[in-house]
C-alpha cells in the first residue's frame, strides 16, 4: 500500500563495513507493531514494501544498498532488534549489515563496548562491541545440506557446490575455473547470475523451501586464508567478504575436518576487505556457531524525502 501524504521522510545513517554499505532506517517507517522480527519482516514485505523500494531503490538508494529496520527488540535486554532488506526483497541475516548497525548505535551513543543483544528474523545474534570500534558477530548456527550437489547450468554445463546455511542460503563453489579477482567482475556475475538462475529453475532449494539465491566463488589469495566472490539475489555482488557467506564456508570447512573449532579464518572479499571467523561446535552435531569481526565506518547521516507529485517516488522498479 503506497502511502499518500504530501511529503514523507526517512530518517538514515549509512555506514559500510569491509565496502558493503549498510543503510539503517531510525524513523520514518509504518508502526510494524511489537511481534518477532520474521513477524515484523512479513508485515513490512506484505503491507508497506514500499517503504523498501523507496530507501534502496534508485532514484535515492542503488543496487549494492542493504538497507537495516531498527525495530525496537520484544526482549528489552537485547540492544536492538532489526529487519535486513535489499533491492528485490529481504534477507534473514546480514553479517556486513549488523556490524553496520552496532557501529551506527555506537555512533548514536546507543551503546557502549560490550555485548550486545540484536533481534533478527533468523533468530537473536550475540555482537561484541570492542573497545577499538570493530566488531564482532556470533552468528546464528551454520550447516551443510548438501556436499558436492551437481547442477547443469545452460550455457555453462555441469558445476559441483556445497549447500549450506548461514544466515541466509549459499551455493558455495570452489571448483569453477574462474579467476577471482576485482578486474574480471562482469565474468564472475554473468557466471554466478547463470547458477542462481539454474537453481531457482530446477527447484533446487534449502531447508523449509528456502530460496538458495546467493553463489559464492572460492579462490586463493596472497595475504588471507581465501578470497571470495559473493552474488546477492539482486544481482549486486557484496564488496565486503559477506558474513552469512563466511558463516556457510565455516559451516563446510568444519564438515570436511579442515578448521578446528576456535581457529581463525581470514575470508577476504573481492575488493581486498576481509572479516576474521572462527566457530564453535554447536550443541546441535553438524552445525556450529560461527563469529564473525570485522569493522564499519559511518558515510552519512540523512533524510529522505518522498515528496507525493515525484513519479519516482517509491523508487525505480523496472
Ligand atoms: O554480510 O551477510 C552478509 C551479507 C549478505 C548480503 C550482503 N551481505
Amino acid at each position: 500500500m503506497t502511502p499518500n501524504r504530501a511529503m514523507q521522510r526517512i530518517q538514515i545513517l549509512d555506514s559500510h563495513t569491509g565496502g558493503e554499505p549498510t543503510r539503517l532506517v531510525v524513523g520514518g517507517f509504518p508502526d510494524l507493531g511489537t511481534g518477532s522480527m520474521a513477524e515484523r519482516r512479513a508485515l513490512l514485505a506484505g503491507q508497506h514494501d514500499a517503504w523498501r523500494a523507496a530507501t534502496v531503490l534508485e532514484p535515492r538508494g542503488n543496487d549494492v544498498i542493504v538497507g537495516a529496520l531498527l525495530c525496537t527488540p520484544q526482549d528489552p535486554a537485547n540492544a536492538a532488534g532489526v529487519v535486513f532488506f535489499n533491492n528485490t526483497g529481504y534477507l534473514g541475516m546480514c553479517g556486513h549489515g549488523t556490524i553496520g548497525l552496532v557501529a551506527s548505535l555506537a555512533y548514536l551513543g546507543r551503546i557502549q563496548p560490550g555485548e550486545h543483544g540484536i533481534e533478527t528474523p533468523v533468530g537473536t545474534v550475540t555482537t561484541t562491541l570492542h573497545e577499538d570500534g570493530s566488531v564482532s558477530v556470533r552468528n546464528v548456527p551454520a550447516y551443510r545440506l548438501h556436499q558436492g550437489l551437481s547442477l547443469t547450468v545452460p550455457g555453462i554445463g555441469s558445476v559441483t557446490g556445497d549447500v549450506a546455511w548461514g544466515g541466509n542460503w549459499f551455493f558455495l563453489m570452489s571448483e569453477h575455473g574462474q579467476r577471482v579477482a576485482s578486474d574480471n567482475l562482469q565474468a564472475l556475475i554473468d557466471y554466478t547470475c547463470a547458477i542462481q538462475q539454474a537453481l531457482k529453475e530446477q527447484g533446487i532449494r534449502g531447508d523449509n523451501g528456502g530460496e538458495i539465491d546467493h553463489i559464492e566463488l572460492f579462490a586463493d589469495d596472497a595475504v588471507a586464508d581465501s578470497r571470495n566472490f559473493v552474488l546477492c539475489p539482486g544481482r549486486a555482488y557484496d564488496r565486503s567478504p559477506c558474513g552469512t557467506g563466511t558463516s556457510a564456508k565455516l559451516a563446510c570447512l568444519a564438515a570436511d575436518g579442515k578448521l578446528a573449532p576456535g581457529q581463525v579464518w581470514r575470508q577476504a572479499s573481492i575488493i581486498g576487505s576481509s572479516f576474521e571467523a572462527s566457530y564453535q561446535p554447536d550443541a546441535m552435531p553438524g552445525r556450529i556457531i560461527p563469529t564473525l569481526r570485522g569493522s564499519a565506518h559511518m558515510s552519512a547521516e540523512a533524510t529522505l524525502l518522498i515528496a507525493q507529485d515525484d513519479p519516482f517516488a517509491w523508487g525505480i522498479r523496472l
